[in-house]
């Protein structure tokens, strides 16, 4: 770059006006947000995958149950309250396919079931799901991963695995 008289040289200016640098990143910039929808697109219609849906159609429940609806299938109806779940323990046979439905009567809490990959959050007046299958004998840990008051510390809860 040559300066004249003290003020520095502009890069060239193409026929339309922009420098050619500026319009070589836009060009690149829009093949990358170009790849990225097409690898989008890919991965949701060749690939099926989709965003995580916890939206479910369950009605609202206040108690906390589980029910067997099939051999080796239940249905965890999960309460969260300050500073328990209910029910707990909850205890199942080994082999079982747990389909949680989560909700909370008081503030938000977490749910993440230790040694799985259930990671939910109850929320008051909504109701979040999650499935696993348990094939590991022992007990499970469930913790609260949110901040839910004094005794968060000690809001745990447990599913017993049984041979
Ligand atoms: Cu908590």
């Amino acid at each position: 770059m040559q300066i004249a008289h003290g003020i520095p040289e502009q890069p060239a200016i193409s026929a339309g006006g922009a420098p050619d640098l500026e319009k070589r990143v836009l060009i690149a910039s829009l093949l990358f947000a170009g790849g990225m929808l097409a690898l989008l697109a890919f991965a949701a219609v060749r690939l099926g995958i989709s965003v995580p849906d916890c939206v479910t159609d369950k009605k609202p429940f206040t108690t906390g149950e589980l029910i067997q609806v099939a051999p080796l299938r239940y249905e965890a109806h999960v309460v969260s309250k300050m500073w328990s779940f209910k029910p707990s323990p909850l205890k199942i046979p080994a082999g079982s396919v747990v389909d949680f439905y989560l909700t909370s009567s008081d503030v938000v809490h977490g749910f993440y079931i230790d040694g799985t990959d259930v990671n939910l959050t109850a929320v008051p007046n909504a109701i979040t799901y999650a499935q696993t299958r348990f094939m590991k004998p022992g007990k499970y840990q469930v913790i609260c991963h949110e901040f839910c008051g004094s005794g968060h510390h000690d809001m745990v809860g447990i599913i017993e695995v049984t041979k």
